[in-house]
Parts: structure tokens; sequence; C-alpha cells
């Protein structure tokens, strides 16, 4: 059996790729398991600065695996914490993590895509929360980030009408930041990563905290977070190094500490 997820370091980056083409890389156990433990093994690796999550060119995601939850019942999901065990590592990790989503990203798919710090698109990309269509609910935050995104008559439309979404619109939306040519998306994600990954990682994990805080607090609170977090950068030798090459007119050598 092929591995449902598979891994590649390049430099400081960290690769992760669903691979089950077969099913349109439907999510379960095994996926968010395999996710999950490259997530874990990238954070606690320091030569990893960033890690980019991808799919293939049909799909990042077609959702959560129907087959796989289709005679679940409420016992066993509520008892055994489904999706709540395994299925949110990307959501916990503190380095940046950046998803490539070619082709469709939908239901936990689109949520999957929803949980990294940025999205990367090609220009085949359909993001949709379908749920609906099969007698359920978007679980893993579909209606809860989609209308912090998008506002709630766009969350509610495409969770109510399971209406698909394309690049150019997810664009304009809010819910990516970048549309390249599918055959360009992984090259341009992985340059993107790698920018991302040479600066200081101890920088990069307070900037992605700081700017988590603004959808967790007061605007009070989430400044006072920056602030600090703002003050605390002058205890690196990164920054004292950052400035130094600035002004010295030469690349900085971070050391991430
Ligand atoms: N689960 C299992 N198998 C799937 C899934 C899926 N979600 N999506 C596609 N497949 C399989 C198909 O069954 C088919 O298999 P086979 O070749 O053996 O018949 C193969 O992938 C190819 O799919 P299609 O033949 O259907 O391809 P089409 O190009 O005709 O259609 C679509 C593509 C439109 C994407 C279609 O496959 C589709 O509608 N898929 C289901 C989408 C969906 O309903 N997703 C939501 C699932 S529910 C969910 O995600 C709940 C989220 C809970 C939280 C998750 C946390 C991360």
């Amino acid at each position: 059996m092929s591995e449902v997820v598979l891994r590649k370091t390049i430099g400081r980056v960290g690769l992760i790729q669903i691979n089950r083409p077969e099913a349109l890389n439907a999510l379960n156990d095994d996926v968010m398991d395999g996710i999950g433990a490259a997530v874990d093994t990238y954070e606690r690796d320091d030569n990893i600065g960033c890690i980019v999550l991808t799919g293939n060119e049909r799909a990042f995601a077609a959702g959560a695996d129907v087959e796989y939850m289709k005679d679940f019942d409420f016992q066993e999901v509520y008892k055994g914490n489904f999706i709540s065990r395994n299925w949110e590592k990307v959501r916990e990790a503190r380095k940046p993590v950046v998803a490539a989503v070619s082709g469709y990203a939908l239901g936990g798919g689109c949520e999957l895509a929803m949980m990294c710090d940025l999205i990367f698109a090609s220009d085949t990309a359909r993001f949709g929360q379908p749920e609906i269509k099969i007698g359920t609910m978007p679980g893993a935050g579909g209606t809860q980030r989609l209308p912090r995104l998008v506002g709630k008559a766009k969350a509610m439309d495409m969770c109510l009408t399971s209406r698909m979404v394309d690049a150019a619109e997810a664009e304009r939306w809010g819910i990516v930041s970048r549309v390249y040519p599918s055959d360009r998306l992984l090259d341009e994600t992985l340059e993107a990563a790698k920018l991302i990954a040479n600066c200081s990682l101890p920088v990069v994990m307070m900037i992605k905290e700081s700017i988590n805080r603004a959808y967790e607090s007061s605007l009070t609170d989430g400044l006072l977070f920056e602030r600090r977090a703002f003050h605390s950068t002058f205890g690196l030798d990164d920054q004292k190094e950052g400035m130094s090459a600035f002004l010295s007119k030469r690349q900085p050598a971070f050391k991430h500490r």
C-alpha cells in the first residue's frame, strides 16, 4: 500500500503532501495521523522554519472520507472524539503552515486549508462546504473560520447552498492570498515558504501568534500582546543581526535565536 502522506525537506521548508489520488485525497484517520506526525516532526526540528501542505493537481482534499464515516453512530463519534483527537494538528502548529491548493478543497479539505496560516491556490482550485448535501455539516471550523474570512452572507451561501467558489473569487473574498497557474503553484509556494523560513524563526512565530490574537481578543488586548511581543524581539540576537546587516548593506545571517 502506498503511503497516504508524503514528506520531503527542501532546505528549511518541510513539505507535506496528501497522497490518496484515487479518492481525491479524502481525509481519514490515517491521513490525519500522517499529517499530524509530519507536523510534529517539523515542529521539533530546529532546521525547519516553515511548513507547506499540499495535495495533487486534482484535489487538495475533497473532504472527510464519506466511505469511512458513513456507518459511524453518535456514540462512536462522541466518545471517540472524532476529529478532535488528531484532525487539528495543523491549527496547533507554532511554525507557519502554508497550504498550496490545486483542484478541490471541499468540506474537511476546505477546513484543513483554512486551518493553515496562508493559502496559495492554483487557478483550478475550488473551495466549498458541501456537507449539507450528504446530511451533515462542517465540523472542523467551516462555520467559524469562513464567516471571519468572508463575512456572514457568503459563509451562509457556501454552507447552505454548497456553492463552490473558484480561485479568483476565493482571492477576492480573502480566502486565499495568491493565485498561480497550476504548473507554478508548488514552486511559487515553496519560494514564499523559503523566504519565511530564512527569517528569524522566533520573530516569525511571534508574528503568527500576534496575528492569531486578532481573532481571539479585543483590539486593546491584541495591541498589548503585539507590543509585548515587539519588545521581546529586542532580546534576540537576530534583531541585532538584522539591524546591523541592514545598516552595513549586507544580507542578515539569522541564527534563529
Ligand atoms: N470521500 C470518499 N471518497 C471520495 C470523496 C470523499 N469526500 N470525494 C471523492 N471521492 C471518491 C469518489 O467516490 C470516487 O471514487 P471511485 O472512483 O472509487 O468511485 C473518486 O473519489 C473520484 O470522485 P468522483 O468520481 O466523484 O469525481 P468527480 O470529478 O465526478 O466529482 C467531486 C468530484 C465533485 C469532488 C465529488 O467527488 C464530490 O462531490 N465529492 C464529495 C465532496 C463532499 O461531499 N465532501 C464533504 C465530505 S463531509 C466532510 O468533509 C465533513 C468535514 C468534517 C470535518 C473534517 C475535518 C478536517
